[in-house]
């Protein structure tokens, strides 16, 4: 799939721009949820959104489930490398196949191991999450339990806090059942607490296909971007420089 020098390049972009990405107010800044293998998603994205005041972050997943994951990958990380500041895959529990696998993984279980284990060390450097200074977040699951957004920087692969960003779920009353089973799960307490600790009004985040749209009040965001769930909708939520954000209502869902 992918060279080693390209590995290497990208790596050592990874390790300079950490774990946690602070996004500059001054973009329009475009949250891309999972998009699972489908590459003509991304190919929108990218021809409609990747433009040098425009930074897009992708909410992890790019593989399995859909019929190009190599090409989905290749084409996103490719893209982060020539746009360092323009793109950015956050890390969703497919990526992190590596650190806890799982199945079914399609294409993970494809790969040859030379081929695994350089890709699978490259995508357990991706990053967590995306802060935008106006009080939003952006991770793939659910938000970890610590005391600053600056902490997220210090979360370890493989630890608790790390597994309620990369495999958490959200549940409430008005949606039982919301959650499977065997994935960590956190109820309208958890978010208000975490939110609050942080210092969040919004979260964005992406891989949870039962969820509602809105949550919590309005303050959690969930986008798909992929037709591999079977849904029809595939969108993203845009949040221009001069926008007010209250809460997730404040973000534009366009249709891809
Ligand atoms: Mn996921």
């Amino acid at each position: 799939m992918f060279s080693e020098r390209f590995i290497n390049e990208l790596s050592s972009l990874l390790l300079l721009q950490g774990r946690l990405i602070r996004l500059n107010p001054e973009r329009t800044t475009i949250f891309v949820g999972d998009t699972h293998g489908d590459l003509d998603a991304t190919e929108r994205v990218l021809a409609r959104f990747l433009k040098p005041n425009t930074a897009i972050v992708f909410l992890g997943d790019a593989v399995d489930r859909g019929p190009h994951s190599d090409e989905n990958l290749d084409l996103i990380l490719e893209t982060k490398l020539d746009h360092p500041e323009s793109v950015y895959l956050l890390m969703g529990n497919h990526e992190a196949f590596g650190a806890l696998p799982f199945s079914p993984a399609d294409f993970w279980n494809r790969l040859k191991p030379e081929e695994e284990k350089p890709l699978s060390h490259l995508l357990l450097q991706l990053p967590f999450a995306a802060w935008h200074p106006r009080g939003l977040l952006g991770l793939h699951g659910a938000l970890p339990e610590v005391s600053s957004v600056g902490e997220i920087e210090r979360i370890k692969v493989g630890s608790e806090e790390w597994e309620a960003i990369t495999w958490g779920d959200w549940t409430d009353e008005e949606v039982p059942n919301a959650g499977i089973s065997f994935r960590p799960s956190y109820d309208r307490s958890d978010f208000e607490r975490r939110a609050s600790r942080l210092g969040i009004k919004v979260l964005v985040r992406s891989h949870q296909p039962t969820a509602p749209m809105y949550m919590f009040d309005d303050h959690c965001l969930t986008v798909f971007t992929s037709s591999a769930y079977g849904r029809g909708d595939r969108s993203v939520a845009v949040l221009r420089p001069d926008q007010r954000i209250e809460t997730a209502r404040d973000l534009k869902i366009v249709e891809i």
